[in-house]
């Protein structure tokens, strides 16, 4: 089924200018690119973003990590795309992650773990909507 999914760019790697990287095996791994942005989240959007992790122990900590730099937003669409972007991104701890995907590539930690990415078609639907327009999507 065709489907799209949410990635953001976190902070780290904009910051140690993978973005080119990233978004260059992206797209040549077939992911065709719907909707992208670069912003700064507020602290506040952060928190509103991960309302689902809000129990977790890391939560202050991870919203305070995706406020602190520019991210890139895009939305990603291909076949089963959310399992498959999921896969191609690698675990969610770097040292975890197989080898060659971006994760074990340009990830620092586990929180400092380069890209997001959707988790489900239920978070990606409220993820899309939470950053992007309509008319920004093509
Ligand atoms: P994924 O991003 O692989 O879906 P989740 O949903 O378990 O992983 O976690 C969401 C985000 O929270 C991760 N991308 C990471 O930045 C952060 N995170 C997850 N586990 C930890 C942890 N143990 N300590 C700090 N940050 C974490």
């Amino acid at each position: 089924m065709l489907e799209q999914t949410l990635t953001i760019i976190k902070p780290e790697c904009v910051e140690n200018k993978h973005i080119g990287e990233v978004i260059s095996r992206i797209e040549k791994a077939g992911y065709r690119i719907r909707g992208m942005k670069m912003l700064t989240l507020s602290r506040r959007d952060a928190e509103i973003f991960y309302q689902v992790h809000r129990e977790r122990p890391f939560y202050g900590e991870l919203t305070e990590y995706m406020s602190s730099g520019p991210v890139v937003v895009m939305v990603l669409e291909k076949e089963n795309c959310i399992a498959d972007f999921r896969r191609f991104i690698g675990a969610t701890n770097p040292a975890e992650a197989e080898q060659g995907t971006i994760r074990a590539d340009f990830g620092m930690d586990i929180q400092r773990n380069c890209v997001h990415a959707s988790d489900s078609p239920e978070n990606a639907v409220r993820e899309i909507r939470f950053f992007f327009a309509q008319r920004e999507l093509v």
